[in-house]
């Protein structure tokens, strides 16, 4: 199915208001079965051209999907990718409100930043790390606009992800001289841990994550641009956060990065 312009603006807005007034939708797909990931995509470019017209600014991108934790948890075995903006940015150790969020999950990821544009498709992670910058230690807050946060792939890319807040570790190292594949992660919920997970989680090598990113940009007939912020995908699977809940994300030899919910 290739969907008219009229149809993905409507898609669009449904997800884009969905998300503004914290509310659930029915999946896309129980109304258009057919719907394919490029009429997924395209539905998620239209909320971006929202957004921006509202005055956000793109932040950066980010990629779902990508462990096998994640994959098993979600039902959906295909790496996906969204975009950032500067609204979900919450600054490390702040507190986020509950309100504006409909059921959120937290997930632990290692970011990176970008020293030089790369291109697909064809690009490989031996290219990917060779043009990371910095490492961090990230969380991603995620919610679905989906009932009961169930979807399948095509929902779940229009609706950019599930993308919603994320923190970056206030400090970072240079990504060279880095073990990625046994870096060691730990999420932990108010001092407990909930989960442990290494590097290689990330599709074998968080620089294949950003190699895969670059490739689907291709897709859409976009590049990386140099200096764009790429968190990787979540490492264990995600778990729901309540007001009052702190949550940690270490990997080592990288740095932490924490939030409270409110
Ligand atoms: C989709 C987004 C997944 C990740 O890191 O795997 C994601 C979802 O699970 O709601 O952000
Ligand atoms: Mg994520």
């Amino acid at each position: 199915m290739t969907l008219d312009d009229a149809s993905i603006e409507r898609l669009a807005a449904l997800l884009h208001d969905a998300e503004a007034q914290a509310r659930e939708v029915t999946k896309i797909t129980d109304e258009l079965p057919q719907l394919t990931q490029a009429d997924a995509y395209a539905i998620q470019r239209a909320i971006l051209r929202r957004r921006q017209a509202a005055g956000e600014q793109l932040s950066g991108r980010k990629m779902g999907l990508t462990s096998p934790a994640k994959m098993q948890q979600m039902g959906v075995a295909r790496p996906i990718h969204g975009f950032l903006t500067g609204r979900g940015c919450v600054a490390d150790g702040a507190t986020l409100p509950m309100h504006g969020l409909i059921h959120p999950k937290v997930e632990a990821e290692i970011a990176f930043t970008t020293s030089r544009e790369l291109r697909g498709p064809g690009c490989t992670a031996t290219e990917a790390l060779a043009a990371l910058d910095m490492a961090y230690a990230a969380i991603e807050v995620i919610d679905s606009r989906y009932r009961d946060f169930r979807f399948d792939l095509v929902s779940v890319i229009a609706d950019n992800t599930s993308a919603a807040r994320y923190v970056i570790g206030a400090r970072g190292v240079p990504a060279v001289g880095l073990d990625l594949r046994h870096l060691g992660v730990v999420l932990e919920k108010n001092g407990e841990v909930l989960a442990t997970g290494a590097g290689a989680a990330v599709l074998g090598h968080p620089a294949a994550s950003v190699a895969a990113l670059v490739n689907l940009l291709a897709e859409e007939g976009e590049v990386l641009p140099a200096g764009t912020l790429v968190m990787t995908g979540g490492i264990t699977e995600a778990f729901r956060v309540e007001a009052g809940d702190t949550v940690r994300v270490s990997v080592q030899s990288v740095g932490t990065a924490e939030l409270t919910l409110a």
